[in-house]
């Protein structure tokens, strides 16, 4: 059936069939970027009952990558049913019934929180900002919002698509099926290149082809990228000798006090930690440093306490929690170097913190303070 109630938009594409395809194939993405999504949220903030494990490594490469990979490769496939269904937002009388008045009604916040998720994903991920509000805050309420929404739509047009695509099975003699299809497939297709041209940030065998991707990640001092410098937060010139780095909190008898040269005479680990932001770049290198269960079992702190990473610069992302899991883990450091060498400055010279499973955010540079709870 073509959807073209006025006759303006004809076009045999609009139709139910293409609808639907296009629709489940949106949904589909929509559902494991929401999923991923919601993970990436709880890492961050984490209640208390929500935590990644240290190990396996990689899992919140993996769920932050299909996140910003899902997310973008929508974009096309929700443009397209965006396009075959919208005319029939002109049919007269605009509703039938109350409950079709209803169920126009959600399409607002379906169609509308859609696209702020995509915009203000977009955005993010190119620090293109133009909003007042957080934006984890703004995009996770869009997302409920639009989640919501979403069931309710499913809900009500389960049935139409099902008889849509039922139809399909058997085409009628002289219809055209043949573009149809192919529009679809064009959809997935578009889909999937937007997938493959943007993994290559988080996924680095894949690296030459993120075209698309906004972060190359080979590209930075020391060959890997850095969101923000050591000048951006005033820490240029930090100096060896005078650098401490400051053990307390409840979990200590007292505190304790480290100079550089005492963290070098620590026994030196390597790991091969990715540092993945939640813009959907991720870099892996291999870091050398203490391990924090060492420093922590050196200041005597209370076993299986959890610890609050502080840097030497205040402000925005200058704490993070260290999870006593986290904490205890052999691949968590105080790195002193990277690949071979001292830590640029932009990279967190003197010491950084690295741990598998740890959102970008909370491998906190320039490390001043760890806090014992
Ligand atoms: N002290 C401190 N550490 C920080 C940050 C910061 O702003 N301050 N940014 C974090 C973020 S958001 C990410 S993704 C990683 C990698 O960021 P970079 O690319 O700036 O090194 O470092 C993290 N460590
Ligand atoms: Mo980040």
């Amino acid at each position: 059936m073509n959807l073209d109630l006025t006759g303006r938009f004809r076009s045999e594409l609009r139709d139910e069939r293409v609808a639907a395809r296009l629709g489940i194939a949106t949904a589909v993405l929509f559902g494991i970027c929401f999923v991923t999504g919601i993970v990436s949220h709880l890492v961050q903030d984490s209640p208390g009952w929500f935590q990644l494990p240290a190990r396996p490594a990689g899992i919140y490469q993996w769920t932050q990558g299909l996140h910003v990979v899902s997310g973008l490769a929508s974009i096309p496939l929700l443009l397209m049913k965006l396009w075959t269904v919208f005319p029939k937002l002109f049919a007269w009388p605009p509703f039938r019934s109350v409950a079709q008045a209803l169920e126009r009604l959600a399409l607002l916040p379906l169609v509308g929180g859609a696209l702020l998720l995509v915009f203000t994903g977009v955005g993010n991920i190119h620090f293109y900002r133009p909003w007042e509000f957080s934006f984890r805050r703004g995009h996770y309420a869009a997302a409920w919002i639009m989640t919501g929404a979403l069931v309710v739509h499913v809900g009500v047009q389960w049935g139409t698509a099902r008889l849509a695509l039922r139809r399909d099975a058997k085409p009628s003699p002289g219809e055209v099926t043949i573009d149809r299809r192919a529009f679809v497939r064009s959809g997935v297709g578009i889909a999937g290149l937007v997938a493959v041209f943007t993994a290559g940030q988080t996924f680095s065998p894949l690296r030459r082809l993120g075209l698309l991707a906004p972060r190359q990640p080979d590209i930075g001092p020391q060959g890997f990228p850095i969101n923000r410098s050591a000048a951006s937060v005033g820490l240029v010139h930090v100096d060896r000798g005078a650098y401490r780095l400051v053990v307390d909190g409840p979990g200590v008898a007292e505190p304790r006090t480290y100079g550089y040269a005492d963290l070098a005479a620590f026994p030196q680990h390597d790991a091969r930690v990715a540092i993945t932001c939640v813009e959907g770049w991720s870099t892996t290198q291999t870091w050398r440093g203490v391990r924090v269960r060492d420093l922590l079992a050196d200041a005597g702190a209370r076993p299986g306490a959890d610890v609050v990473v502080h840097a030497l610069h205040t402000g925005r992302q200058s704490t993070a929690p260290l999870p006593a899991a986290h904490a205890a883990d052999a691949d968590t450091l105080l790195a002193l170097q990277v690949n071979g060498e001292m830590l640029h400055p932009d990279h967190g010279f003197p010491v950084r913190l690295v741990g598998q499973n740890r959102p970008g955010v909370h491998q906190t540079k320039w490390v001043g303070r760890l806090e014992v709870g």
